[in-house]
């Protein structure tokens, strides 16, 4: 939209751009958000996967951490408290942190970490940005267990420039080791090496079906028939980007970094470690007497070795009262029932597609919207 005022004759745009400045400035300063207090105790919990027992970092006692919700404009307090005999901070990945860098959060770039004992408020304000975003751990390799979602709704009243869904799910992909993760981050900066890959990818802290020891450790995805889910993932794996697929179904995206993209439709999704994506998933019409897999794995080009394992959760449809003496029938002994094709590990030609059209539609997208704030600014005189 900066082309056309440009191109315009010189006094309409002046003109314009002045009755802009006037009817833009009291919306944003008006539309003031609310303070949102939290509480981070940070200590340790155990915690058991692929038959392992471990005693992990963990926010409140949650593995994955507690949500954080807010709307756009609002004010975040967020006090955290470190129980633990190590030194942390927390990162609010994606947040842009105007005027409030100190509150950002990597340890020893922006701030000293919390010592044990010791607490810290994080102070600040989300300005421009809805969507999901996340927070992690930002000191060493303790995001592999401290992390959570943030998410941030739109101001009161704004509705999403898509579907209102009925229900929305956070899926937070995430690492596992066997071992202490600090133990192999210290072995690999004193060997030189490159460090010991996962056991397991994660979603929402649980490995799924096709690893040992796992199946009652899996994601279930209670859906119901035609209706519209609004996914909220966050990659919160430590190095790797995945792919990602629901069998039978196409997913839409519609936003990704807390940036509304043009919607478009995909089988599968990549995501790279620290980024987020909102996805559409729109259910059947009727109830199909079937469950369905998603599935997870990595997109990796090097050499090095990485964990090439696949996590997986399930879609299920939720019976009705009529038929669920036969959903106690259907368990994760009968899977495998659909499981969804993901690319190839090396598979760049989907990687750079995928990756090119979700920055050129978002690009559109943002065109498109201060486009519209402009006209309704100026209608609105
Ligand atoms: C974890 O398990 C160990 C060994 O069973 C136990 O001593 C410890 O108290 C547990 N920690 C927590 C936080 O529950
Ligand atoms: C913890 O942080 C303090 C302050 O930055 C630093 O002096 C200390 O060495 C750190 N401890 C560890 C174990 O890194
Ligand atoms: C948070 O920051 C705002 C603005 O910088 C300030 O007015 C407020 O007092 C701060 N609150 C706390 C609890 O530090
Ligand atoms: C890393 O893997 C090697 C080879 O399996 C093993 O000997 C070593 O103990 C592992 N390191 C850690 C910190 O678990
Ligand atoms: C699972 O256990 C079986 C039998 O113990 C073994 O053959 C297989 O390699 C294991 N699979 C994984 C993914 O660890
Ligand atoms: C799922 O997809 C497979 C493979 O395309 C197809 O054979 C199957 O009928 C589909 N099932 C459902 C319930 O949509
Ligand atoms: C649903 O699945 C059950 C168990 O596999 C089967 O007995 C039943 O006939 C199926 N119903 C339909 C409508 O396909
Ligand atoms: C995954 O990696 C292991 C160990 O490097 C290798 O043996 C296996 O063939 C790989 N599997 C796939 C599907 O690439
Ligand atoms: C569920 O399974 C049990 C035993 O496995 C069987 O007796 C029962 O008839 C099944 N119910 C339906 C609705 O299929
Ligand atoms: C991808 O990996 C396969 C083996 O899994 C190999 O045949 C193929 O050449 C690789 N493609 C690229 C572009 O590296
Ligand atoms: C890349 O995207 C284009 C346009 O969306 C599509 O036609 C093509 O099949 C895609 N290629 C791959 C490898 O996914
Ligand atoms: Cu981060």
């Amino acid at each position: 939209m900066g082309v056309a005022f440009i191109s315009s004759p010189a006094f309409p745009s002046v003109f314009l751009f002045s009755l802009i400045t006037v009817c833009l400035i009291p919306e944003l300063t008006l539309a003031a958000g609310i303070t949102r207090h939290y509480k981070f105790d940070i200590k340790l919990q155990n915690v058991t996967r692929l038959c392992h027992t471990k005693s992990i970092i963990a926010v409140n006692g949650q593995f994955p951490g507690p949500r954080i919700v807010a709307r756009e404009g609002d004010h975040l307090l967020i006090k955290v408290v470190n129980h633990v005999q190590k030194n942390i901070s927390i990162h609010w990945h994606g947040i842009r942190q105007l005027q409030t860098g100190w509150a950002d959060g990597p340890a020893y770039v922006t701030q000293c970490p919390i010592q044990t004992g010791h607490s810290y408020v994080y102070n600040f304000t989300i300005v421009g940005q809805r969507g999901t975003l996340f927070w992690h751990a930002h000191i060493s390799w303790l995001r592999s267990t401290v992390y959570g979602p943030l998410i941030i709704l739109p101001k009161h009243g704004v509705p999403y420039p898509f579907t209102k869904p009925y229900n929305e799910v956070p899926i937070i992909f995430g690492e596992w080791w066997n071992a202490d993760p600090e133990a192999v981050i210290t072995q690999a900066l004193q060997t030189g090496g490159g460090p010991n890959v996962s056991d397991a990818y994660t979603i929402n802290g649980l490995p799924g079906p096709l690893y040992n020891c796992s199946a009652k450790d899996t994601f279930k995805l209670k859906v119901k028939p035609r209706k519209t889910y609004l996914l909220r993932f966050i990659n919160a794996a430590l190095n790797d980007e995945l792919f990602f697929s629901i069998a039978n179904h196409t997913l839409t995206v519609v936003e990704a970094d807390a940036v509304y993209v043009k919607p478009f439709e995909t089988n599968t999704l990549l995501i790279a470690p620290g980024q987020t994506t909102n996805v559409l998933l729109k259910t059947k019409p009727n109830f199909p007497n079937a469950t369905f897999f998603m599935t997870a794995r990595p997109y990796v080009t090097g050499l090095g070795t990485f964990d090439n394992s696949t996590v997986a959760g399930i879609l299920e449809y939720e019976f009705s009262s009529k038929t669920k003496s036969l959903s106690s029938n259907i368990s994760i002994k009968k899977l495998p029932l659909f499981k969804p094709v993901l690319p190839p590990l090396n598979d760049t030609s989907f990687a750079t597609n995928f990756s090119n059209k979700l920055r050129s539609l978002a690009r559109l997208s943002s065109l498109l919207m201060s486009h519209k704030k402009l006209t309704s600014a100026f209608s609105s005189q």
